[in-house]
């Protein structure tokens, strides 16, 4: 594939698909026509990667989330398709620049945030390592929230993505299957003695399927991410009159629950989490059953990834139908079951860890819930005499008429991990230390990690260059090679060249923010950035009461000697979460408060970026300085922006929570700023319940003077907000110790200033955090789950050989 190649089927395809000339295009048929020929032109992958699995009797990844964050594809696809410089050269020589093209595609927001962005971080990486593996998810109609702010407030507005289409998307009428709901359930004796379960006028939906390709890096490798849509299944036109009962079909795949840390409890969810896991798990038996295997050793072929509880019903599902279906023994089942489960605990505030009310369960799917049942009922009886009867309730599937999706999940597969050291061992020994006591074999540890293509390659190629020029480019095809750039951390050219890339970056993020919003930043600042959803325990509001430190010191103290700082945030709240909208407010009025105070708008300005998206990342992300990383110690399961950020050669301010405490460890305490409670003190304060955040309060007054702001009227327009917060902090006693960490935060900042004052020792700061960030690929990671607990192996290689021997890398 080279250029002229390349040019004459573009040119040709765009007549074909819209009869006009380039000159005539919109940027959108010229996208529409790009994306065309990239997919037909791994379409043959795709299909040969399919028939190599089958072929080959491979175990395959069934990797189960109800949310997948891939934001744009097309750029991911040139880059792992090699095409990447050919296209960009092509389209300049026709007079198009790639990047309006790509600005065409909308971001694929069909998740909240971390959760969902690791999905899709790992499909990438999954197929980049040649391992079989899908992803199965559901295919919303509106994404994610889009983010505005009218007078400083969060105003959330419907997320239409497939207005105008989606092109890499495959419907596969042909794969539908129904799903049942509601109803009643009763056992109808059969004449061999046996029940047989009937399951009355249930509520039949149609899931049709929806296969987007995931392209590999560089190896032929096509995996298959399926979203599943609702619809009225066509037997059953005539019973769903009503528009109501029509639009509650349409309804189940609408919309995107826009919360990420804490569990609504609505029907319709729990409907949507049935929907997809009973879709992806029927249409996994039945490309089983089609190869006419024994179920009995169905984990040989097959491996389940719960991804957190939302999709934990496919333990039960998965019963289902080996009992009902496949007249399966109960031990046999449930054998096979655990075997083919496992399951990542991503979070461990207690409001996000889902339990659905019994009646709920019970008429959303009785089935289901009649097997849930009989699973807790066999779990109490083993468990019965081997441990307390106190570990039993608090281990039980069902208590208190509630269903505890984590136990299901936990009870009724052969892993359990977390996504960060501290946070596994938090789950081992604080969280889930019952079921560690009771299965300690199954409870692992496995880090997180970011698609390095997309976080370094495709989002910095500034860097990109320095970094082939410098280290040769071994390290795009494996990220631990970015461990070769420690040879440089004392070649002042190469410290050069990357304060020059980042400079670049900085540019261009200043010249997005002025086109976007009109604000113009001063781009030799430091640029210090926090992107995440907003919400308490992430402490934006730490971050704040620092930014009005400098102001304070400032206006009050007349200090001159601040080194500027820009202040970038991009953080989305839940539509329902009060206290993280509030604190959205408060942080735009400081913003505009000082944007307007000449005294100090020439040292300190807040850039709120709205509608905080992958795509906005890519952009904020190569330009930050400073990485944010300041949730209290023990809530940050892992984190991973504080890894793109360090990829992308940020010094990292942070607690020791999460997988900060993982970057230290790669870096070393002079590369980083560690300041704040660990997260034994954290635990001591909850032990001791003596914590009382007025003693702070009152013991400085620099923070005295920052939290009266909130009352005071220093800030306008706040008034109902500052009081949220003010109250927050004293009357209910500072939640997250945003107070207590206040004095160390304020010092390891001002070692940070202190540092990048000091260039020659910053950028060598920035070199070795981008030397070491190689471990934190999503390629290692993956391949750690596929060895310890998914027991997936790439496609053989002698086999692959010998198919790349025949293959030859996408053509025209
Ligand atoms: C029921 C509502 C709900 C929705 C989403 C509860 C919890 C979630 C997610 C589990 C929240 C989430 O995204 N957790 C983040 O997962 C990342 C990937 O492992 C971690 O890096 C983050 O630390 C964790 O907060």
């Amino acid at each position: 594939m080279n250029k002229k190649v390349f040019k004459k089927k573009f040119l040709d395809l765009l007549t074909e698909k819209f009869a006009i000339s380039v000159e005539d295009a919109s940027l959108f048929e010229i996208y529409t026509t790009l994306g065309t020929l990239v997919r037909s032109s791994y379409a043959k992958d795709w299909r040969r990667t399919w028939n190599t699995y089958d072929q080959c009797q491979q175990k395959q990844l069934y990797y189960f989330s109800i949310e997948f964050l891939p934001g744009r594809m097309m750029k991911s696809n040139l880059l792992n398709m090699g095409w990447l410089d050919t296209v960009q050269e092509a389209l300049a020589d026709l007079g198009i620049n790639l990047d309006d093209v790509l600005a065409q595609e909308p971001d694929m927001a069909l998740g909240n945030g971390g959760l969902g962005r690791l999905a899709s971080c790992f499909m990438d990486s999954i197929a980049s390592e040649g391992l079989p593996g899908n992803g199965n998810g559901i295919r919303y109609k509106y994404g994610l929230f889009k983010q505005k702010f009218i007078d400083g407030y969060q105003v959330e507005l419907p997320n239409e993505w497939l207005a105008r289409g989606n092109l890499w998307e495959v419907r596969r009428e042909s794969k539908a299957v129904d799903v049942c709901f509601n109803g009643h359930v009763y056992l109808k004796k059969q004449a061999d003695g046996s029940l047989e379960p009937i399951h009355e006028n249930p509520t039949i939906v149609r899931a049709v399927p929806y296969d987007t390709g995931m392209v590999g890096f560089r190896n032929g490798t096509v995996n298959t991410l399926r979203l599943w849509d609702a619809e009225i299944p066509l037997s059953e036109e005539s019973y769903y009159r009503s528009i109501e009962q029509r639009r509650a079909i349409q309804d189940l795949t609408s919309v995107l629950y826009p919360d990420d840390s804490n569990e609504e409890g609505r029907r319709l969810r729990l409907m949507q989490e049935y929907f997809f896991v009973s879709a992806g798990v029927q249409s996994i038996l039945r490309h089983f059953k089609a190869k006419q295997k024994d179920f009995h050793n169905l984990d040989e072929f097959v491996a389940i990834h719960i991804n957190d509880t939302h999709p934990a019903l496919c333990v039960a599902e998965f019963m289902r139908l080996l009992l009902d279906e496949e007249k399966m023994s109960w031990e046999r089942a449930w054998n096979v079951t655990v075997k083919v489960m496992s399951y990542t605990n991503h979070t461990i505030m207690a409001e996000a860890l889902e339990k659905w009310p019994v009646d709920m369960l019970q008429s959303v799917q009785p089935r289901i819930y009649q097997i849930i049942e009989e699973i807790d009922r066999r779990f109490i009886e083993e468990m019965t005499g081997v441990v307390d009867w106190e570990v039993i309730q608090r281990t039980r599937i069902i208590s208190d008429n509630l269903v505890h999706m984590a136990h299901l999940a936990i009870i009724g597969s052969h892993s359990t991990n977390g996504v960060a050291k501290l946070h596994s061992d938090l789950l081992k020994n604080v969280v889930l230390h019952d079921f560690y006591r009771l299965y300690p074999d199954r409870f692992n540890n496995k880090t997180n990690g970011i698609a390095e293509r997309r976080w370094l390659q495709l989002a910095n190629p500034a860097l990109s260059q320095v970094l082939d020029q410098t280290i040769g480019d071994s390290w795009r095809y494996d990220a631990n090679d970015l461990h070769l750039l420690m040879n440089f951390r004392e070649d002042e050219a190469v410290l050069k060249q990357l304060q020059v890339a980042k400079q670049a970056n900085k540019h261009r993020l200043t010249e997005f923010v002025l086109k976007e919003t009109g604000l113009k930043i001063n781009e030799t600042a430091i640029f210090d950035v926090q992107i995440k959803r907003l919400h308490a325990y992430k402490r934006q509001l730490l971050n704040l009461l620092h930014i009005l430190t400098l102001y304070f010191e400032i206006k009050e103290e007349g200090k001159t000697d601040i080194q500027p700082r820009v202040f970038i945030f991009g953080a989305k709240a839940a539509p329902s979460y009060h206290y993280a909208k509030s604190i959205i407010k408060v942080l735009n009025e400081v913003a505009t408060m000082i944007r307007h105070d000449p005294a100090v708008s020439d040292k300190l300005s807040i850039v709120f970026l709205e509608d905080y998206s992958v795509s906005l990342a890519e952009v904020i992300i190569p330009a930050a300085d400073v990485s944010e990383q300041i949730s209290l110690a023990s809530k940050e399961a892992s984190g991973t922006s504080n890894m793109k950020l360090m990829l992308n050669g940020a010094v990292t301010i942070a607690t020791l929570d999460g997988a900060n405490i993982e970057i230290r460890d790669a870096v070393g305490e002079e590369n980083i700023v560690i300041f704040g409670l660990t997260e034994s003190q954290v635990y001591d304060y909850y032990e001791q319940a003596n914590y009382h955040s007025y003693t702070y309060y009152e013991s400085s007054p620099k923070l005295k003077r920052v939290v009266d702001s909130f009352i005071d009227g220093t800030i306008p327009n706040i008034y109902q907000e500052g009081v949220e917060i003010f109250d927050s902090l004293l009357k209910y006693n500072d939640e997250f110790f945003v107070l207590r960490d206040y004095e160390a935060y304020i010092q390891a900042q001002r070692q940070i200033a202190a540092d990048y004052q000091q260039q020659d020792k910053w950028l060598r700061m920035s070199l070795v955090n981008i030397a070491n960030a190689g471990r934190f690929s999503a390629d290692d990671t993956v391949m750690k789950y596929a060895e310890d607990i998914w027991q997936i192996e790439k496609t053989n290689p002698k086999r692959r050989q010998a198919e790349d021997k025949k293959y030859v890398p996408y053509t025209l």
